[in-house]
């Protein structure tokens, strides 16, 4: 039986390197919470909850991932045997609706226990075990500028860091997105691939324009083009549109993936651990995927190190993974919050091998960042 003797749960806030610019909202910062569980041993597990934009991507912020820890999972935690990931993972499910991002970062940082306690690492522990060690990076070009996008891109091209671009797209009139887009496709042409994510923006009648145009100057994949919850005009667009459609925010979870699946509404699934619930309902919909022919992406919330490399880990255990990633979190914000950064070479992302997560915080940083040093601490 493995108790909890301690929970420390804060936001840290970190500058981007840049503006990141997408349809709803302009990340100057990313705020993450970190959540950090000690057992009764004095084994300690970390986790991460990060959203994009305060409320302006989903339907939780970093306050109420805090508040939904501190509040209502911390009590269940005092009452389970942390050593038992899924079955606390249930009994939490029992009490507490929806708050996905709160339950990935809590299921972190049990899985991060889990693996330490027993000698591996995390991505052993999940699917049916690691398949890889290091993972292909997309990178986003989002900085709102046509040529200072292609200047990072070529930037990223020859640190051999990226060679998958992400545009965002959305915010502006349909034909001027595809001009910024094919400019960049035609900069990078043979050298790199180039995909969107429209986050929602477009209604039915401007994705049948966009995707059409899209496709014509060269672009892979078009990734959540109208809102999350239209179904049947995903299912229209992937049915009548040569680039495929990849759902993003309609995946929440596994029911969502069956029913995105069995209404044919997406050719690629970006699975997102906290957007999943947790890093094993993430798993499920990697499997409803595959059952269904359908190509797996391994997507992020911006997170920091420690989301960065539990969503690595998952994704390390994907037997297909013909989308590739884009698990570059950490290199959007000024600051590492890691001990030890992850490494990306070789325009991939390695995946640590040491029991657990395999990442250890970097104390000074958090408590340079960190929003609030009074945060409440259960013993
Ligand atoms: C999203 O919607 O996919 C992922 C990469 C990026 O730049 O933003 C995100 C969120
Ligand atoms: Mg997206």
């Amino acid at each position: 039986m493995a108790a909890l003797d301690r929970i420390d749960t804060f936001i840290v806030d970190v500058p981007t390197i840049r503006p990141h610019v997408l349809a709803m909202a302009t990340m100057r910062a990313q705020s993450m919470v970190i959540v950090r569980l000690t057992d009764g041993d004095g084994v300690e597990g970390i986790g991460e909850g990060t959203t994009i934009g305060g409320l302006s991507y989903g339907e939780e912020s970093p306050e109420s991932i805090k508040s939904a820890i501190d509040t209502y999972i911390a009590p269940i935690l005092q009452v389970c045997d942390l050593s038992r990931v899924r079955a606390t993972m249930a009994r939490i499910g029992r009490s507490v609706r929806g708050n996905h991002f709160a339950k990935c970062a809590v299921e972190t940082a049990l899985l991060d226990m889990a693996g330490k306690r027993l000698g591996v690492p995390v991505s052993e522990l999940i699917g049916g075990g690691r398949v890889r060690s290091s993972l292909p990076v997309a990178w986003t070009l989002a900085s709102g500028n046509t040529a200072r996008d292609i200047e990072e891109g070529e930037a990223m091209l020859e640190q051999r860091r990226h060679r998958i671009f992400k545009l965002k797209i959305g915010k502006r009139e349909v034909a001027d997105d595809v001009a910024h887009v094919g400019a960049i496709c035609k900069a990078l042409a043979g050298r790199a691939s180039v995909r969107v994510d429209v986050n929602q923006n477009w209604s039915e009648a401007q994705a049948v324009r966009g995707m059409a145009m899209l496709h014509d100057v060269g672009v892979e994949l078009v990734e959540q083009p109208v809102a999350r919850d239209a179904l049947d005009a995903m299912a229209r667009l992937s049915g009548t549109q040569a680039v495929p459609l990849m759902a993003d925010e309609a995946l929440n979870g596994p029911r969502s993936a069956f029913r995105i699946a069995s209404a044919a509404a997406g050719g690629v699934f970006a699975v997102k651990i906290a957007q999943s619930g947790g890093l094993h309902p993430a798993s499920e919909v990697a499997a409803i995927a595959t059952a269904a022919g359908i190509g797996l992406y391994g997507g992020t919330m911006l997170e920091g190190g420690v989301g960065t490399v539990a969503s690595a880990h998952l994704f390390a255990s994907f037997p297909e993974l013909a989308w590739g990633t884009e698990l570059f979190g950490p290199l959007l914000l000024t600051e590492e919050i890691l001990a030890t950064p992850l490494r990306y070479a070789d325009f991939e992302l390695a995946v640590p091998d040491a029991p657990g997560l395999g990442v250890t915080l970097d104390e000074e940083k958090i408590a340079r960042f960190r929003r609030d040093s009074a945060a409440p601490v259960i013993h």
